[in-house]
């Protein structure tokens, strides 16, 4: 028999041809475990076929999406029911990964049913003496992700027997003791010296797979499995698991997810709104479920007269028009008349509609449910399948597979687009196209199903619709949606609650709140532009809410380091203007690369970067988070920031609107208040005329487009694609003599700091700015 050995760089895979035990090194870890899909025959129960003995070694060279590489394949001894299994495994020229697949093939006579196929169930793993952190990815937008220190229990959710799939995948056991993680797709173990391992599924359109972690000594554990829903498998058959990778990291690292997420996106390519998604505002965080047609009219109004000021462009209706979940195409009495005429009223208004629809699931009172109840998910025992309970209403999935859930799907998305003219589609509830059940056609899988509704509607809509995915599991929506809520909803407070009760639910990370949905969508920032344009949720900037001034300043700072989408959800008419001003200063979106230095070992990452390059010289933007329930000084050193150690730095704090010189050394704030953030822009200080910072947009700067230091002026232009008036702070090496923005005379205000100015402003999309020094 060939070889039995892969060879690269760090890497070294074996496998063992008489007990089929796989040896993989990484780097200086190494693990030791087994192959197995867990199969069973009509009406017996589930049995485990092992991989143990080989019976046939082959090694080739291959060239595939990631490259040129190297495979090994093993086909392994039949075991009961004659299912044989035959392993892939594949090194790179040029990754620093290892991939594997597991097929499961039916050499009986009658067909097997195929629960799960695990290509690796590492049961030893050499990695020091002490506990392992772990960081886990959740499965729909609303699930937990983040990192789960070692001595406490990985998050679940909350009263979990009623609201299980609105949190999390139902069919994954939630791990019992601190130590165990589970992740979908992707997770990772993390030791405290900086050694960390990445281990998940790049393959993510036909299974859902799941990463099993025990970090603790003595019990250490890998396991990579796919679900195969108990799909058939005929005889002379082959079903191949998802493709999986594993890749050892150091950390700190600027990006430990990237290699696995490109990995992802070459299988199965993103999409992405070309060149950013139209910014909009939405009914729900402000009416919820009691929106009437007066308060959309309303705020259409406000947001015409802001349009200059405030350039929203979807005016998007969320929950609360339908009379009954699943019956999408008619209203309520809040609606005295249809959708599609509220819809043709926004397109008056210059504005485009967008539209929340929830298209997998219904509730029992619909008319959906009384006349297709054939479309409904059910159980084998024929009882629908509960999607969970929303508002005390009691939610079903809809079957993806069944035309008569295809022949309602064309309906819904024929009227919705054709007739009333959508172009943007807020998708909800998507996990209630995957839940576990009966399905009409058996051969798809859950994942199948959610990717064949979701590729039905997107072939109903067109290219051209923008589709946001919203409570989706993750992988099989990729390349199908535009933009993809990554968190929990957002709430007009900060801790989660239910029914007025607080603290029990602190740890409950799927429950709306403004922590989570910022938590969460922070650990998922590295999904952003490779697979979809990351959706943070709704900015909410209102002074009438539970949340202080500190944390919408938090809010408004990290949709804006994190790049994400912009929706605001206000009662525009009543909203204060420094709030809207606040609002108005995300846009537009302005390129810069984000960084999360501390990522992935914090549930709440306490310090985000964004670097920006610009003809006013690069900057970045620092923002410290104290996610304490205390005020707290925060600090970052220069190491971490990549910044000179030696040379001042000229910094901008945009929310004080104070500029300052700071010293050589670490970067320290006065007091954050609690939940609040300090946001810096920072510079090195060199010789000649400097900007310093702006109030005009949140990146400090980046809207300066153009830059001219003569010899007795300073010339710049302002982009901002809409009205505003703030000012320009500028570190001049002569006191200014006077200064024009747009050929008028501007007013120009000396600060408390020695050489800083601050010049006004007045931008009507663009500005033409001059600054004269004197003599
Ligand atoms: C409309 C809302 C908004 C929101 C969505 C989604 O009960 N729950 O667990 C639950 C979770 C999320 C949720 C509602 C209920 O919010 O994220 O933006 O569209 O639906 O109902």
């Amino acid at each position: 028999m060939a070889d039995s050995a892969l060879y690269r760089g760090e890497i070294h895979l074996h496998v063992n041809p008489d007990t089929g035990l796989i040896l993989l090194r990484l780097g200086s870890l190494s693990l030791a475990g087994f192959c197995r899909a867990g199969v069973n025959v009509a009406g017996q129960p589930k049995v485990t076929v092992t991989g143990m003995r080989a019976v046939e070694l082959a090694h080739d060279l291959i060239d595939d999406a990631h490259g040129k590489g190297q495979r090994l394949v093993v086909r392994f001894a039949d075991g009961p029911h004659d299912v044989g299994l035959r392993l892939e495994v594949v090194v790179y020229e040029s990754r620093p990964f290892v991939t594997l697949r597991l097929g499961v093939l039916n050499h009986g006579v009658s067909r097997v049913f195929v629960q799960t196929i695990t290509p690796l169930d590492a049961i030893q793993i050499n990695w020091g003496e002490g506990p392992l952190d772990g960081w886990v990815n959740g499965f729909h937008s609303w699930s937990f992700t983040g990192f789960v220190p070692h001595n406490c229990r990985q998050p679940r959710p909350a009263f979990g027997f009623l609201t299980r799939p609105q949190a999390a995948n139902p069919t994954t056991p939630m791990p019992r003791r601190p130590g165990q993680y589970v992740g979908e797709w992707v997770g990772m173990l993390l030791d405290e010296g900086g050694q960390a391992l990445v281990a998940g599924f790049i393959g993510v359109e036909d299974q859902f797979g799941q990463v099993y972690l025990d970090g603790r000594p003595g019990h250490r554990r890998l396991m990579l499995q796919n679900t195969a829903d108990g799909v058939p498998l005929g005889s002379g058959e082959v079903m191949w698991g998802e493709w999986a990778v594993l890749y050892p990291l150091r950390l700190p690292h600027p990006d430990p997810l990237g290699e696995y997420a490109e990995a992802v996106a070459r299988l199965s390519r993103g999409r992405l709104p070309a060149p950013y998604p139209s910014p909009g505002w939405s009914s729900w965080y402000q009416f919820f479920d009691r929106v009437t047609l007066d308060d959309l009219l309303r705020n259409q109004v406000a947001l015409t007269k802001l349009r200059r000021q405030l350039p929203l462009t979807v005016v998007q209706l969320d929950d609360g028009y339908q009379p009954a979940w699943g019956d999408w195409l008619a209203h309520n009495d809040r609606f005295p008349s249809s959708v599609g005429g509220w819809a043709a009223g926004v397109r008056d208004s210059g504005f485009q509609p967008g539209l929340w629809l929830s298209p997998f699931t219904v509730e029992p009172s619909s008319s959906v449910f009384r006349s297709y109840p054939e479309a409904v998910l059910r159980t084998a025992g024929g009882r629908p399948v509960s999607g969970g309970v929303q508002l005390r209403r009691q939610l079903y999935g809809l079957d993806p597979t069944h035309p008569a859930t295809q022949y309602l799907l064309h309906k819904v998305f024929e009227t919705a687009i054709k007739e009333w003219g959508i172009r943007y589609l807020k998708l909800d509830f998507l996990y209630c196209g995957a839940l576990p059940g009966a399905r009409h056609d058996p051969s798809r899988t859950r994942a199948q199903a959610l990717r064949d509704g979701l590729k039905l509607i997107r072939d109903i809509a067109g290219e051209d619709v923008t589709m946001v995915g919203c409570g989706c599991p993750l992988g099989p929506a990729i390349g199908l949606v535009d933009i993809m809520r990554v968190g929990p909803d957002v709430a007009p407070y900060w801790y989660p609650q239910l029914l007025g009760i607080r603290a029990l639910f602190r740890e409950s990370f799927s429950l709306p709140s403004a922590r989570n949905s910022l938590a969460v969508s922070l650990n998922r920032h590295w999904t952003h532009r490779r697979f979809w344009w990351l959706d943070a949720d709704n900015l909410i900037v209102r002074k009438q809410q539970s949340l202080t001034d500190a944390e919408v300043q938090t809010l408004v700072t990290v949709l804006a380091m994190a790049d994400s989408h912009l929706v605001l959800s206000d009662d525009l008419p009543t909203l204060e203007p420094e709030r809207i001003q606040w609002a108005a200063s995300l846009l537009p979106y302005l390129p810069g690369r984000t960084e999360i230095p501390t990522f992935p070992c914090q549930t709440a990452p306490d310090m985000l970067i964004r670097r920006y390059a610009g003809p006013a010289g690069p900057h970045l933007a620092l923002a410290l988070i104290n996610w304490q329930d205390v005020p707290a000084r925060l600090s970052a050193s220069r190491d971490v920031l990549g910044l000179p150690e030696q040379i001042p730095l000229l910094a901008f704090d945009f929310w004080s609107r104070r500029a300052s010189v700071l010293p050589p050394g670490p970067i320290e704030s006065a007091p954050v208040p609690p939940h609040g953030v300090v946001l810096l822009h920072l510079r090195p200080l060199v010789p000649g005329p400097q900007l310093v910072g702006t109030d005009l947009h949140i990146s400090g700067g980046q809207e300066v487009v153009h830059w001219d230091v003569r010899r007795d002026s300073l010339h710049f232009d302002i982009q901002l694609e809409r009205c505003a008036d703030g000012a320009v702070w500028l570190k001049l090496p002569a006191p200014p003599h006077r200064a024009e923005c747009g050929g008028k005379p501007a007013e120009i205000v000396a600060t408390d700091q020695p050489g800083i100015y601050a010049v006004r402003v007045s931008v009507d999309g663009v500005a033409e700015v001059i600054i004269y020094s004197e003599g």
